[in-house]
């Protein structure tokens, strides 16, 4: 987190990590389709002509709260392919947050552990203590056959600490939850250790309801508290 004392503008960032190909740049195009004009920045996509992540996306989101102080959450995704491992431990410096980005496929469950394993050791590499650092799991891709069922998925939510979700990224489904999910998190452990509701007059309601109270009316989020 970094606060700018003379816009008092709060950043925080978020990194989408996960192996290649697991939708990480679609859940933020998912975002940046369903969130309101007036919170969203632009959508800086750095990709290669067949569409894989060559260094990273950037999708800003502000949200501008009554005490006077903005909020901009910077979401970033990592480049999955093998060779750009270099530049995931970059993307992952300073990161308050971690989305990890699993393929559903049963086929990658493997890779899913291995880049999770690798998200870890690169977060240390950055002096950011993995297991003091908010992270929740997507489990993308639900739509294709062949994905974990719901059993083993529960299995998974029992057996670590982090909250899981399910999502379909390129339908829209299941990303602003983890999304949801993911701030909650950061908003309670920036909390904890900074004491930043009061230091900052935050609101998780006024937060929550400014970005994604539009949706919420229309039952968009549902489930979102789960
Ligand atoms: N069927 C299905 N395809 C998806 C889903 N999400 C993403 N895809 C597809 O999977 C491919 C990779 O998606 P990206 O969002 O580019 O994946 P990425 O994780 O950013 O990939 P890298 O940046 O190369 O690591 C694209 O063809 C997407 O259309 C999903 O939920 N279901
Ligand atoms: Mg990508």
């Amino acid at each position: 987190m970094q606060f700018n004392s003379v816009n008092r503008e709060i950043t925080i960032k978020v990194v989408y990590y996960g192996p290649p190909m697991s939708g990480k740049t679609s859940n933020l195009h998912a975002i940046h389709m369903m969130l309101n004009d007036r919170n969203l920045g632009h959508l800086t996509v750095l990709d290669t002509s067949d569409d894989r992540t060559l260094f990273f996306d950037l999708l800003p989101i502000s949200s501008r709260l009554r005490s006077g102080n903005t909020i901009k959450l910077k979401l970033f995704t990592v480049p999955g392919q093998v060779i750009h491992a270099a530049t995931r431990r970059v993307v992952l410096s300073g990161a308050d947050g971690v989305v990890f980005v699993a393929d559903g496929q049963r086929t990658m469950g493997r890779l899913n552990n291995e880049f999770f394993r690798g998200m870890r050791r690169y977060l240390a590499d950055n002096q950011i203590d993995p297991d003091d650092t908010p992270t929740v799991i997507q489990f993308n891709k639900m739509d294709l056959p062949d994905v974990r069922s719901d059993e083993e998925i529960e299995q998974i939510r029992q057996r670590g600490v982090e909250p899981v979700f399910r999502a379909v990224a390129i339908r829209g489904e299941g990303v602003l939850e983890t999304l949801h999910g993911m701030l909650e998190l950061v908003f309670s452990h920036l909390n904890k250790r900074y004491d930043f509701n009061r230091k900052f007059e935050f609101s998780s309601e006024e937060f929550f309801g400014g970005l994604f109270g539009h949706l919420q009316s229309k039952g968009a989020l549902e489930g979102a508290e789960k």
